[in-house]
């Protein structure tokens, strides 16, 4: 696995000829079983969508492109090529013309200003941190029961280096008024008029999590622009909440006193106002509110089930974690069920909210059947757990991963 962000092989995003052609028609031959049933999906070559290598499509129209596995097995940084991409809605620019792009902060605010790419990159201090963008419903196809929504396997998230402003600058430029308690992040999809106001994508952020210095309006993903598929040419970074509130193609900040009415923020994207976000099946009358920070996860690279080791040979299990949201704390792996946990070593921090490699000496004593566990713990006391939860959006998933291999 390499530990350094490299923005993949296409070094420019492709800014124009998405058109509707590029989006219409079948994938290639290539196809991949996702580990739950109905998990037959094509995977799309190299070029089939604008900037992006081979991806596994989970729908073309709007894409939902999901990162194959191998992709984790040889980075940390998932390259830009090869990072999933989601759209809710169909008609989004597939063109973004920079001379006449703004961004504007406004509402409630002293100083209502805009800014072109080139002042914003100019005018504010840069920035750069790991982060994990990880969709809400990633892995959603592993939730027992089964419940609606683009059935995911583990790919709907990717570790990037992000390079941008703090939202916080913005804001304080702007100087926000008294009374003030959230921000509206609007984008480029908001402009376009066949899409009924109701359901145009607009996420609300708390006004303290939009100031948190860990909030980024970002347009550097790994050293080079965003590719226009995830958001050129500028997009939130919640770091540690997931993707949902990422708002790609960002173009306005609204600073408000109401958490927002817009169909995306409730009934979409909401959980149970539970402890770990999670109720029974049928359950009624549970309280719903909107998704938030991410829970830690924990994943194998150097194996998949079936693999084969030697009883009695030393090697070494690697694989990457993230807190979610906050700093990953400890990773450990079990080789008897979850009897017993051994802490493994970690690699280079890249930041509190991105991925962090990890690996364990391990030497398998007995021939037969083996399952390995991997478990992550984050700074705020929160473990992955042996089942995951149940929620009716299918969020949240983070049960502990496992491998069955053989010893021979
Ligand atoms: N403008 C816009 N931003 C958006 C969305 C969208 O549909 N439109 N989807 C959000 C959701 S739900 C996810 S999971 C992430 C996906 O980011 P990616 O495409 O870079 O993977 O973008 C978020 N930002
Ligand atoms: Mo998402």
């Amino acid at each position: 696995m390499t530990e350094q962000p490299s923005p993949g092989l296409r070094r420019r995003a492709l800014l124009a000829g998405l058109g509707a052609a590029g989006l219409a028609g079948t994938a290639g031959a290539a196809e991949v079983r996702l580990p739950f049933a109905n998990g037959l999906r094509p995977i799309a070559p190299a070029g089939r969508f604008p900037g992006k290598a081979s991806m596994i499509v989970q729908r073309v129209r709007a894409p939902l492109l999901e990162t194959p596995w191998e992709v984790f097995r040889k980075h940390l940084f998932v390259p830009n090529d090869q990072a999933y991409v989601r759209w809710h809605i169909p008609d989004f620019p597939t063109y973004v013309d920079l001379k006449t792009f703004r961004l504007r902060i406004n509402g409630e605010v002293a100083h209502p200003f805009e800014l072109t790419l080139d002042e914003l990159v100019k005018q504010f201090p840069a920035t750069r941190a790991a982060a994990v963008n990880q969709c809400s419903g990633n892995s959603r196809g592993l939730i027992n029961p089964r419940v609606p929504g683009a059935q995911w396997g583990n790919g709907a998230m990717y570790n990037a280096l992000w390079t941008g402003v703090r939202m916080a600058d913005l804001l304080a430029h702007a100087g926000v008024k008294p009374g003030a308690t959230h921000v509206a992040l609007r984008n480029l999809e908001n402009l376009i008029e066949p899409i009924p106001a109701h359901a145009k994508f607009y996420k609300v952020l708390p006004l303290a999590r939009a100031t948190d210095p860990s909030t980024l309006i970002a347009y550097e993903m790994n050293g080079t622009q965003l590719p226009l598929l995830n958001g050129f040419p500028l997009r939130a970074v919640v770091s540690g909440w997931y993707a949902t509130y990422w708002v790609k193609m960002l173009t306005e900040i609204t600073v408000t006193t109401h958490p927002g009415t817009g169909f995306w923020m409730n009934p979409a994207y909401t959980i149970p106002d539970t402890p770990n976000g999670s109720m029974t099946p049928g359950q009624t009358g549970v309280k719903m509110v909107p998704i938030n920070a991410m829970d830690p996860r924990s994943f194998f690279t150097s194996l998949v089930s079936g693999n084969t080791l030697h009883m009695g040979k030393p090697m070494r299990l690697e694989g990457f974690a993230f807190g979610g949201g906050s700093a990953l704390k400890e990773v450990s792996v079990s080789a008897d069920g979850g009897g017993t946990w051994q802490a493994a070593a970690l690699g280079k921090d890249w930041g509190a909210y991105g991925s962090r490699a990890w690996s364990l000496a391990f030497t398998p004593h007995a021939r037969g059947k083996l399952r390995l566990m991997v478990r992550a713990g984050n700074e705020t006391g929160a473990v992955q757990p042996m089942v995951a939860g149940w929620n009716p959006g299918g969020f949240l998933y983070n049960a502990i991963e496992h491998v069955d291999v053989h010893v021979v």
